[in-house]
Formats: C-alpha cells, sequence, structure tokens
C-alpha cells in the first residue's frame, strides 16, 4: 500500500521534501517486507541497521557530524517518521529514537561529545535512548529524583529512571539526574551514561500494549567521569524541553502516518466490502465517516507542518525564539485526532477490525501511547495554555 503524498504540495515544504517522500516512501515499502517483527527487540536493531545503511538517519543528526542538513531539520523528520509510522510503527520508533536519544547532543553537546556520538547514531552503528521520566516524575519533570552528587573525578549517579525507549538495546543514555536536590527544575543536569557503565542496570524490560523496547533503569554507585556531564550544570530541565520542543512535532508525523494508513485501510475495505447488495462505500453513514477522518487527519497535519516550519524558519532566519506552543497544540490535536480517526476505522472493519494480527487491530494499539509519551496531551493543553495567556494581547478597555 502506497501513502498519498499529495500534502507535500502544500507551501509549507520544498522540493527537498518532496524528492525526500518519493524517496522514503519507495524504500520503505521494499524495507518493511525484509524485517521480521516478531520479535520487537530484534526488530528495532535491524530497523537502525536499515535506516543506517538506506541513509535515513542522517536526518536525526547536523551535517558537521554525518548529517543529511546543516542542522536538524523539522519539516524532514516530520516527513520521514509520517512515511515510516505508514508502513511500520516499530521503523518510526527505531528512527525516531535516534533522534530524541541524541537530540540533547546536538543541541548541548561539546566538540569531542559530539564527535564521539553523532556520527555513529547516523550510521546506525550505536542505538541512542532518552532517559528522563521516572516512577514519581512522568509529566512532573522538576520532580524527579535521580540523583548525581559529585566526586574526585566525576558524577554518582543514584536512582531510577522508568519507561526508556530503547532501554536494554542502547549503546548510551541521554539521562537527566539532579545536580542540587532544592534548585527545582533549576537543579537538573544532564548526562551521557554509556550501556555497560558498571551501576547501571538496564536489564527489567517492560511489555506493553504495542511492543517496542522499553525498560527501566536502576543507577546504584554508577560512577561516570566529569565529561559525561551534557551541557552545563542546571541547565539539563531546559535543556529537556527544548529537545522536545523539536521532536514532539515528529511525534505528530507519525500519529498522521498512523492515521493515513487506517484512512487508507478502510477506502480500500469500504469499496470492496459487499453489503445489502452495494459495497459499504455506497452508503451515506460509510460517506460522513470517511469524510469526518480526512478531515481529522488534515486538522492534525496543518498544524503539525505548521509547526515544523516555524521551526525550520527560525533556525534558517538565526532567531532565538521558543517555539513550544505550536508543536504541542500538533501533538495534541495530531495523535488525539488520529485515536478517533483509527477507532472508525477498526469501527468500519467490523468484526475483521478486531482480529488479533489485522492492521487496525495492532494500529488501535500502536496509536494509543503517542497521546501519553514526549508530553501527554494534558501537558501539552498546559503548555499551549500558558503560552495563550502569557501573550494574548490586552484588551484597550481593561485597564492593563
Ligand atoms: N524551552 C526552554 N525553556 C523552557 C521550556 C522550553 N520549552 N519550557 C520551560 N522552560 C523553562 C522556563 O522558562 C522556566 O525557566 P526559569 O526557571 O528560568 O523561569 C523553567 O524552564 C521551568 O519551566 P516551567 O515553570 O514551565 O516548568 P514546570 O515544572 O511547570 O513544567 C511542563 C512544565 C509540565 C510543561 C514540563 O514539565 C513538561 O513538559 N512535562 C512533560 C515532560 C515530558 O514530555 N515527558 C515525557 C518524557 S520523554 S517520553
Amino acid at each position: 500500500m502506497t501513502p498519498d503524498r499529495k500534502h507535500l504540495e502544500l507551501p509549507f515544504f520544498d522540493a527537498a521534501h518532496r524528492s525526500l517522500g518519493r524517496d522514503v516512501a519507495a524504500w520503505a515499502e521494499k524495507a518493511v517486507t525484509t524485517i521480521d517483527e516478531s520479535d520487537d527487540r530484534a526488530a528495532c536493531r535491524q530497523w537502525v541497521r536499515a535506516l543506517g545503511d538506506g541513509g535515513w538517519l542522517r536526518y536525526c543528526v547536523p551535517a558537521a557530524f554525518g548529517g543529511a542538513l546543516p542542522a536538524l531539520d523539522s519539516r524532514s523528520l516530520v516527513v520521514l517518521r509520517e512515511t515510516l509510522a505508514f508502513h511500520s510503527p516499530l521503523a518510526d520508533f527505531a528512527f525516531a529514537m535516534q533522534g530524541l536519544g541524541s537530540g540533547a547532543i546536538t543541541l548541548a553537546g561539546s566538540e569531542a561529545q559530539r564527535q564521539r556520538y553523532l556520527p555513529a547514531v547516523a550510521r546506525g552503528d550505536t542505538i541512542a535512548a532518552f532517559a528522563l521520566s521516572e516512577p514519581g516524575a512522568g509529566s512532573d519533570v522538576a520532580a524527579l529524583a535521580t540523583r548525581a552528587e559529585r566526586t574526585a573525578d566525576g558524577w554518582r549517579l543514584h536512582g531510577e529512571k522508568t519507561w526508556i525507549s530503547n532501554g536494554g538495546i542502547a549503546d548510551f543514555y541521554c539521562l537527566f539526574a539532579k545536580t542540587e536536590v532544592d534548585a527545582g527544575s533549576r537543579g537538573i543536569s544532564a548526562f551521557i551514561v554509556d550501556a555497560g557503565t558498571p551501576g547501571l542496570d538496564d536489564r527489567h524490560a517492560l511489555a506493553v500494549m504495542s511492543p517496542h523496547p522499553l525498560a527501566t533503569l536502576t543507577l546504584r554507585e554508577c560512577l561516570v567521569p566529569a565529561h559525561a556531564l551534557l551541557g552545563s550544570q542546571g541547565a539539563g530541565f531546559k535543556l529537556a524541553m527544548q529537545t522536545l520542543d523539536i521532536f514532539r512535532a515528529s511525534v505528530a508525523g507519525a500519529a498522521l502516518g498512523f492515521a493515513r494508513r487506517a484512512l487508507a485501510e478502510s477506502v480500500q475495505h469500504a469499496r470492496s466490502r459487499r453489503m445489502f447488495g452495494g459495497h459499504l462505500a455506497d452508503f451515506q453513514l460509510t460517506q460522513a465517516k470517511v469524510g469526518q477522518m480526512a478531515a481529522d487527519i488534515d486538522a492534525g497535519a496543518l498544524l503539525t507542518y505548521r509547526a515544523a516550519w516555524m521551526r525550520d524558519d527560525a533556525v534558517r532566519r538565526n532567531a532565538d525564539v521558543r517555539i513550544s506552543s505550536e508543536p504541542a497544540m500538533a501533538k495534541m490535536v495530531a495523535t488525539e485526532n488520529a485515536q478517533h480517526v483509527i477507532d472508525a476505522a477498526l469501527q468500519m472493519h467490523g468484526g475483521l477490525g478486531v482480529m488479533v494480527g489485522s492492521r487496525v487491530e495492532a494500529l488501535y494499539r500502536d496509536i494509543r501511547a503517542l497521546r501519553i509519551y514526549e508530553g501527554a496531551t494534558e501537558v501539552q493543553q498546559l503548555i499551549i495554555g500558558r503560552h495563550a495567556l502569557a501573550t494574548a494581547v490586552p484588551r484597550a478597555d481593561a485597564g492593563e
């Protein structure tokens, strides 16, 4: 099944995005037939290898460190994730984690850290992970409790991280810990922790409804060198937020890929399924449902492409502006709408839709986590609402 690419004609995109969309679609259509996804960990390793060999992971890092473009390009990330997600949620996951897991190094790493980690991520030689969440700190990042204490020649890490994507298969973790306990969000710092560091246990795998590599990490007397500190001490919270600001629009891209696949499956089914002397597609009920699905997808798509374009435009202008509200809107609307679209697709498939192994049944499970990870819908509402309250133009008669 080939994804519709008409949206790439929109003015948010340029010629390079259009050819990227065409090329990755052709590649993914073939690659998906070569990878056995029955074991999610083995499949993710294979996808990272294949994505590296195909050159697609070069979009996860800047050109100076083996990347495809001078800076991370949000629209390319969206196009790639949308297309990969259409074909394989695991391929999308493997791609996305290379970007999210190394994003903090791209943003704040020293020259030595960037040289050491980024080219290998772009080649697919190493697997990256982003370790922020904890049992007691998911949405409330400032509440994280993992401690990093100074030693004579580095840092001692102690605590627990959980729901860490690529946990157990990653070669390194960009990990966030408190360096000052009472300083709230200003007391958090980032570290690069290599897998295999004594005191880091990443073997506790977590099983989830849409299987992908996920684990709890335990840090006990985990000693890392001074040069493992990523960015400045105390700047970890902002670094995590800046990384998420980039990748949230791409989560929306993945949701669009899932939703477009569900719509394509539904259209195919409605045209071929015979019912009451005609086809399912002949009924107004079906036409109305498909109409709603298409409009829901486009609403999410326009917000997603706007968010990605805004960031790329700011990078192009070298403008020092924070773009948080628009990616938050994109992620919230695209993932919530995709859930509705996929639910409608499953309903339209009737009994076939709940058969384990059917495409819409898998999508129904795949989409759910996207409304939670990288900031739940409620967190996005908070970000959007705070921004609207802070930036609203005061009424002339309000006496403000
Ligand atoms: N970029 C740069 N700086 C940012 C920022 C951003 N996107 N967001 C917040 N900051 C800064 C603020 O400006 C503030 O700076 P000062 O201390 O200088 O004033 C500081 O960071 C604290 O910000 P804020 O007060 O908004 O923090 P909160 O504790 O209220 O938390 C939310 C804000 C809830 C939005 C944040 O914790 C969040 O995004 N949570 C979800 C995390 C998430 O996505 N988890 C999933 C993990 S990956 S699967």
